[in-house]
C-alpha cells in the first residue's frame, strides 16, 4: 500500500478509537468520507495520476474505503451499545414512586357524560342488592322485542312503541330497533338458570322526536326471578332504590295500578315533590317515575321458566328522566349535543366514581 494510504488508514483507525460518542463518530466518518472528505479527495485526484499508475492505485483506494467503511460501522455497533447502556441507567423506573393522577385537574380533566355517571350510580346500588348488569344488541328480533313479552302481532302497544324497522331478513320478519331494554331480559332468562338478578342499562329507539322526547334514548330495566317472590319484594327494592339514588331517606313513594302486557298486577310508580318548585321529597305532589310488576306467568313460560316453580318481578324507566329530575336539568336535547360547556356544567369528574355511602 502507497504510504500515503497506510497514514490515512492508522490516522482514521486511531480517530475512531478515541471518539466516544455518535456524534464524534459521525464526524470522523464525514471527515474521511463525507463530501470533502479525505478519502473522497484522493478518489477525485485519481484522474490526475498517470495512466500507468491509475488502475492499481484506484484499486487500493477502493480496498481502503471498504476497510474504512467496516472500521466505522464497528466502532458505531459498539458506540450504540454504550449509549444504550447509558440510557438504560439514566431512564430508571422507581416502581416505588407514588404515581401521579393521570387525568389533570381544572376544566381540562374532563368530565363523565351525565348518562353515564347515572348508570355507574345505578349499578353500584343494585350491585349492592345483588344485581348484576346484562347487555345485549340494539337490533333485535321481532319475537325478543314483542312476542315474548306476551305482546302478538296486532297488539296497540306496538304502535304505542313507535317503532323503527329494518329490511326484512330471509325469514320474511323484519328486525327492529329495541323499543326498550325488555328483550335483553328475554335473552338472560332463555339462557340463565334462576334465581336471577339483573338490570339491564342501555339505548332504546323510537321514531319520536319533540322537545321531551328523542329518537335515540336511554332505559334501566330491572328483573328479579326466584322461589317465592311477592309484590313486597318489588315494593321494599324499589322504595329502598329511589330513597338512595335521590339521597332522600324519606322520599314519599307511592304504588299506583296500572296496565303492561308483560306484567302482572303492574303497577307505576310515583315520587312525592313539589310541582311548583320542583323541589324532591315534600310539597305533596306526586311525580310519576318509573313502570314495575309481577312478571307475568305466560312471560316466564315463553322463556322455559316454569311459573308454578318461579315468580319475579320487573321494573322500567327512562334514564335521561331520573337524570333530569335529579340534577335539576331542564331540556333534554342537550344530552345529545356534546356541547362542552354544557358537559362542565353537568359532568362529574372522573376521579370521584359513584361510591355508595348511604345513597349516591
Ligand atoms: C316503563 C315501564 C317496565 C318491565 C318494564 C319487564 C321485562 C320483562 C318481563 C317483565 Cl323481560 N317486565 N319490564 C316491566 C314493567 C315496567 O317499564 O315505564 N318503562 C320506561
Amino acid at each position: 500500500m502507497a504510504d500515503d494510504l497506510a497514514a490515512l488508514q492508522a490516522e482514521t483507525e486511531a480517530a475512531l478509537a478515541a471518539a466516544g460518542d455518535l456524534r464524534a463518530l459521525d464526524a470522523v466518518r464525514v471527515g474521511v468520507l463525507g463530501k470533502s472528505g479525505a478519502l473522497t479527495g484522493l478518489l477525485k485526484g485519481l484522474g490526475a495520476v498517470p495512466a500507468e499508475e491509475r488502475k492499481e492505485r484506484g484499486a487500493a483506494l477502493n480496498r481502503l474505503k471498504g476497510t474504512l467503511e467496516a472500521a466505522i460501522e464497528a466502532r458505531r455497533v459498539v458506540l450504540d451499545e454504550a449509549a444504550l447502556t447509558a440510557r438504560l441507567a439514566a431512564e430508571r423506573i422507581d416502581v416505588s414512586l407514588p404515581p401521579r393522577p393521570f387525568a389533570p385537574t381544572g376544566p381540562e380533566a374532563g368530565a363523565i357524560h351525565p348518562i353515564a355517571r347515572t348508570i355507574e350510580e345505578l349499578t353500584a346500588l343494585f350491585g349492592a342488592m345483588g344485581f348484576s348488569v346484562a347487555e345485549g344488541p340494539d337490533i333485535e328480533g321481532d319475537w325478543y322485542n314483542f312476542g315474548a313479552l306476551n305482546i302478538p302481532d296486532h297488539h296497540p302497544a306496538r304502535q304505542d312503541h313507535d317503532t323503527f324497522y329494518l329490511p326484512a331478513g330471509p325469514d320474511g320478519r323484519r328486525p327492529v330497533l329495541r323499543t326498550h331494554t325488555s328483550p335483553v331480559q328475554i335473552r338472560t332468562m332463555l339462557s340463565q338458570e334462576p334465581p336471577i338478578r339483573v338490570i339491564v342499562p342501555g339505548r332504546t329507539y323510537r321514531a319520536d322526536h319533540d322537545a321531551t322526547h328523542s329518537p335515540m334514548f336511554h332505559q334501566v330495566e330491572g328483573l328479579l326471578i326466584d322461589r317465592g317472590i311477592t309484590l313486597g319484594h318489588l315494593k321494599g327494592c324499589l322504595i329502598d332504590f329511589l330513597r338512595a339514588f335521590f339521597g332522600i331517606s324519606t322520599l314519599p313513594v307511592r304504588f299506583r295500578s296500572s296496565y303492561f302486557p308483560f306484567t302482572e298486577p303492574s303497577m307505576e310508580v310515583d315520587i312525592g315533590w313539589n310541582r311548583k318548585t320542583g323541589e324532591l321529597g315534600a310539597g305533596g305532589d306526586w311525580l310519576e317515575i318509573l313502570g314495575s310488576g309481577m312478571v307475568q306467568p305466560k312471560v316466564l313460560a315463553n322463556c322455559g321458566i316454569d311459573p308454578r316453580e318461579f315468580q319475579g318481578f320487573a321494573f322500567g324507566m327512562g334514564i335521561e328522566r331520573i337524570t333530569m329530575l335529579k340534577h335539576g336539568i331542564p331540556d333534554l336535547r342537550p344530552f345529545y349535543e356534546s356541547d362542552v360547556r354544557w358537559l362542565r356544567h353537568y359532568g362529574t369528574s372522573p376521579l370521584s366514581p359513584a361510591t355508595l355511602h348511604e345513597g349516591v
